[in-house]
C-alpha cells in the first residue's frame, strides 16, 4: 500500500493502475462504517484508493474541526488490512494552497435539512470531492447511506458537471443496538450514548407507518417523534424524496425518513430507506 500526500505522487502511484478505480473518500477516525466501504470497493474494481482528509472547507465557525477525531496511524493500518492500493493524505496547504478560489455549489438539494443547518457544507463537501474524483481519476466513488443528503448531493454534482465516476451508495453500518457508526459517536458520554438509539428507534416508527399505508408526511412524522424525547432534542424528522429531498405531502414511495437530533453539543444523524409501496388502506391485501 502505498501513502501519497500530492496530487502529483498519487497520478505517479495510479500510472497504469487497474480498472475500475474505486475511490473512498473519508475523513479519517475509520470506524466498521468506513470499513464497509473499503470492503465493498476491494470486491468491485482492481485498483482502491482510500482518501484521509478532514476537509475545514465543509465545516462552519463554531463547528468542530479542531477537535475532529484523528487517527493517522491505525486509519493507516486498518485502510491496509481492508486491502486498499493508494492512500491519499494530503495537508490543508496542498488541498487548498494560497489562492485557492473555486467552488463548486450544489444547489437547491445542499440547502435543505443539513444544509440549512450547516451554510456551505455542501459545498466544502462537493468541492473536495471534485477534487479527489480528479486527482484519483477514479471510475467508481463509495459514499455511505449513512450521509444519504451528502451522497444526494454527490451524485446531483456527477450529473451536473458530467463527470465519468459512478456513486456506489453503501448501506449504513449501525451498532447491535440501532446507532449508525459514526466518528462523533465518540464525544457522547455514558447517558447520551444510552439515550442515541432512541434517534433510529424514531426513524423506524417513522417507516412502520409508511409502510403500514400511511400516506399523510404529517401523521407519519408524528408516529416518529414520539420516540424523540429528552436528552434528545430533535433538529429534524422528515420524509423526503432520495433524489432531492424535497418532502412529499402525500407519500408515495420510494421516500427516506431522515432524521437529526442534539444529544449535549453532539448532534446525531441519521435516515432509514422506506422501499415498499404506500398502500391506501383499503389496498392492503391481507
Ligand atoms: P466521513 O464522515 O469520514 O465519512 C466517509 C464516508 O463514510 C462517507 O461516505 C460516509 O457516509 C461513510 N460512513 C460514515 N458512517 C457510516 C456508517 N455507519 N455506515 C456506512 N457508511 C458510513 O463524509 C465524509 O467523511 C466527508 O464529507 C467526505 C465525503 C470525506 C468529504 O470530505
Amino acid at each position: 500500500m502505498q501513502i501519497t500526500r500530492t496530487p502529483a505522487e498519487v497520478r505517479d502511484a495510479l500510472r497504469g493502475a487497474g480498472r475500475p478505480v474505486g475511490l473512498v473518500p473519508t475523513m479519517g477516525a475509520l470506524h466498521a462504517g468506513h470499513l464497509a466501504l473499503v470492503a465493498q470497493a476491494r470486491a468491485e474494481c482492481r485498483t482502491v484508493v482510500a482518501s484521509l482528509f478532514v476537509n475545514p472547507l465543509q465545516f462552519g465557525p463554531g463547528e468542530d474541526f479542531d477537535r475532529y477525531p484523528r487517527a493517522f496511524e491505525s486509519d493507516v493500518a486498518a485502510l491496509e488490512a481492508g486491502g486498499v492500493d493508494v492512500v491519499y493524505a494530503p495537508d490543508v496547504g496542498t488541498m487548498y494552497p494560497p489562492g485557492f478560489a473555486t467552488s463548486v455549489d450544489p444547489g437547491d438539494v445542499g440547502e435543505r435539512y443539513e444544509g440549512s443547518l450547516r451554510p456551505g457544507h455542501f459545498r466544502g463537501v462537493a468541492t473536495v470531492c471534485v477534487k479527489l474524483f480528479a486527482t484519483a481519476g477514479c471510475d467508481r466513488a463509495y459514499f455511505g447511506a449513512k450521509d444519504a443528503q451528502q451522497a444526494a448531493v454527490i451524485q446531483r454534482v456527477i450529473e451536473d458537471l458530467n463527470l465519468p465516476v459512478e456513486l456506489i451508495v453503501v448501506p449504513t453500518v449501525r451498532e447491535p443496538d440501532g446507532l449508525a457508526l459514526s466518528s462523533r459517536n465518540v464525544y457522547l458520554d455514558v447517558e447520551q450514548r444510552a439515550a442515541a438509539p432512541a434517534l433510529h428507534r424514531a426513524l423506524d416508527a417513522v417507516m412502520r407507518a409508511v409502510t403500514h399505508g400511511e400516506t399523510d408526511r404529517d401523521r407519519a412524522v408524528a408516529a416518529g417523534r414520539a420516540e424523540l424525547t429528552v436528552p434528545l432534542h430533535e433538529a429534524y424528522l422528515d420524509v423526503v424524496d432520495p433524489q432531492t429531498f424535497v418532502s412529499p405531502e402525500r407519500l408515495d414511495a420510494p421516500v427516506l425518513a431522515i432524521a437529526s437530533a442534539w444529544l449535549g453539543p453532539t448532534r446525531l444523524i441519521d435516515n432509514v430507506p422506506i422501499e415498499a409501496p404506500a398502500h391506501a388502506p383499503h389496498e392492503i391485501v391481507r
